[in-house]
């Protein structure tokens, strides 16, 4: 061990893993340069990785075919009760799960290493910070770590003696039998596979997936599903949400929370290149953001992350220039495509498809090939301190105040560019009844409607109904001091199936109108719907989209929102008496306005 531990409990339970686990040795990790290149360069021998020739530093996996994204079905908030985990969860009693956990992890790690990671959600030095212990079989989760978070000896000197740590468990499921030969993505079949959460302890067991959020507990498992549930006790908030600057001509910041489902444009949106001369935006966080009240009575946010783990396909040069910088050198890439100059490859990227690459399968492709080359949740693992629109502030300990929060969502039909509420109580609502066209980052079919309330359907760690109720109490904290909360939709379609908007740097001309809107200089209508833009409301200078288009962006059809009253109604009720009185108010009275 490269340092000394002085953590009692920390040494009992890494003990008490290892005598479960049963690995060939345990390693604690330093978090530094070369730890990580030693890992890499073992994962190139064994066939797990392979060296990129064209990108410094960079390195591909490919994934068992089976193991590609989060499986939200073995996904567990365990409390003694069902309803402690409420009606959008899955549920196992806590006693229940862990039993049946202990009996998979019983010698999972055997012919492996056990590495032990330190890391720091958040800035060092800031109050909102939290630190994790996580304990992995896989020498990949290690180095996507290292990128996502802050690993490192100081996080065990932060800690000291009697600190507090989340626990984080994970293996891939594959124990390894004398001389038998490793796979180059161990994991387990999906029925074995477990992804639980035990908020009540703030403890995380991960087993037998490699994929993304199910592996880097960091992220999703201890960032949003224990956090949501530990700022709920605590009186903060922690969303599934980006944070930008916006920056006007006149030299004026604004600070963005936007809370979007996975996979549907929040890494975009958090490093727009506004296209409205003038006007400048930079990067703080692209999926996570936690937020407290500051001493001056106004709602802080942190990115808990320091890395970003991106959907590569369809991420251009035209689509997220700051990406495809992000991603330019010491990038860990999965599931993309290999070129035969040594690069790497995806649908969506600029420029024609090469003639010839080796799928994420690992076999040959042609741009005849029936499957895209690279898996629809192909990823990249970049640092964010390489973006080049980073904010200079994204590691300021005490974050940034929040002016503005957005929801939203896929949908091509019903729902406007952008609406704004009428208050907080009407921004909740619009938050709690958000719904989306499901994507691929998780397991299931692509394209159903549903609804995902605030974007964190997968991610709230307690009763959803408790949670709205967390976000009318911040509200009444808040005061007049809270943010701004608006609805937006890039993704209308007209009624031929084409986008109505061009999205991308041009969402930037929304956002104009809500920084305009705060000023009180940007008119709006009124709609039973909230206040959304009329046309000259827009900066649509130097565009050139039919005004018919616009028109239906921007309309708000009262007979279609009448109809999902029913669809809002039912979801509603799935809470039962845990639903708050202030959200059925809020549909009576959208009910009303609608007439
Ligand atoms: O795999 S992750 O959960 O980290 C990515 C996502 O779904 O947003
Ligand atoms: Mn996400």
């Amino acid at each position: 061990m490269a340092y000394t531990v002085k953590n009692e409990k920390l040494k009992q339970w890494v003990d008490g893993v290892a005598k479960m686990c049963q690995p060939d040795r345990v390693y604690w990790c330093t978090g530094t340069k070369r730890e990580y290149n030693r890992l890499m360069k073992q994962m190139v021998a064994s066939g797990a990785a392979i060296k990129l020739e064209k990108r410094a530093n960079s390195f591909l996996f490919r994934s068992d075919p089976s193991d590609v994204a989060r499986v939200e079905a073995r996904t567990y908030i365990s409390y003694p009760t069902r309803d402690q985990a409420g009606p959008t969860n899955n549920w196992i009693a806590t006693d229940e799960l862990k039993q049946i956990m202990t009996g998979l992890y019983n010698g999972c790690m055997r012919g492996r290493t056990m590495y032990v990671i330190p890391f720091m959600m958040g800035p060092f030095g800031s109050p909102m910070s939290r630190i994790g212990i996580e304990i992995t079989d896989s020498p990949y989760v290690v180095c996507n770590m290292h990128i996502m978070t802050r690993v490192g000896t100081r996080v065990i000197e932060e800690l000291g003696a009697d600190g507090e740590f989340i626990p984080c468990l994970h293996s891939v499921g594959a124990p390894l039998e004398p001389g038998q030969k490793d796979e180059p993505w161990p994991c387990a079949p999906m029925e074995q596979k477990y992804i639980s959460h035990f908020p009540d302890e703030n403890l995380i067991w991960s087993y037998g997936s490699g994929y993304g959020g199910n592996a880097l507990l960091g992220k999703k498992c201890l960032a949003l599903r224990i956090a949501s549930a530990m700022a709920k006790r605590e009186g903060w908030m922690a969303e599934h949400m980006l944070i930008l600057r916006l920056i006007s001509p006149v030299g004026k910041q604004y600070h963005i929370a936007a809370a979007f489902p996975s996979a549907c444009g929040k890494t975009n949106l958090a490093m727009i290149q506004p296209t409205i001369p003038g006007w400048k935006a930079e990067c703080i966080g692209d999926d996570i953001a936690w937020m407290k009240i500051g001493p001056d009575g106004r709602l802080y946010a942190i990115n808990p992350e320091s890395g970003f783990f991106g959907v590569a396909p369809g991420t251009s040069y035209s689509s997220n220039p700051m990406a495809m910088e992000s991603v330019k050198e010491n990038t860990i890439f999965t599931n993309c495509a290999l070129t035969d100059d040594g690069d790497i490859w995806w649908e969506g990227m600029d420029g024609p498809a090469p003639a010839h690459t080796i799928d994420w399968k690992g076999r040959d492709w042609t741009p005849q090939s029936t499957e895209p080359a690279a898996h629809p949740n192909a990823r990249f693992t970049a640092p964010a301190s390489q973006c080049p629109v980073i904010c200079s502030d994204w590691e300021k300990p005490e974050g940034v105040p929040i002016d503005i929060l957005i929801f939203g969502g896929r949908r091509a039909t019903v729902v406007p560019l952008v609406t704004e509420a009428f208050g907080w109580d009407h921004g909740v609502y619009m938050g709690a009844t958000a719904a989306s066209e499901t994507t691929a980052a998780n397991i299931g079919a692509v394209g159903n409607l549903r609804r995902d309330p605030f974007a964190m359907t997968p991610f709230c760690g307690y009763n959803m109904g408790d949670y709205f109720q967390h976000w009318f109490d911040m509200g009444d904290r808040l005061g007049n001091k809270a943010p701004r909360i608006f609805y937006v939709n890039w993704f209308r379609k007209s009624p031929t199936g084409k986008w109505l908007w061009p999205g991308f740097g041009e969402n930037s001309r929304v956002l104009k109108w809500m920084c305009e809107r705060l000023e009180g200089t940007a008119g709006a209508q009124k709609t039973a719907i909230g206040y959304v833009p009329n046309k000259e409301d827009l900066d649509l200078s130097g565009l050139t989209i039919p005004d018919e288009n616009i028109e239906e962006l921007l309309r708000v059809d009262n007979n279609a929102w009448r109809a999902e009253i029913p669809d809002v109604e039912a979801f509603f009720a799935k809470f039962g008496n845990r639903l708050p009185e202030r959200l059925r108010q809020q549909l009576a009275n959208l009910r009303e306005r609608l007439g």
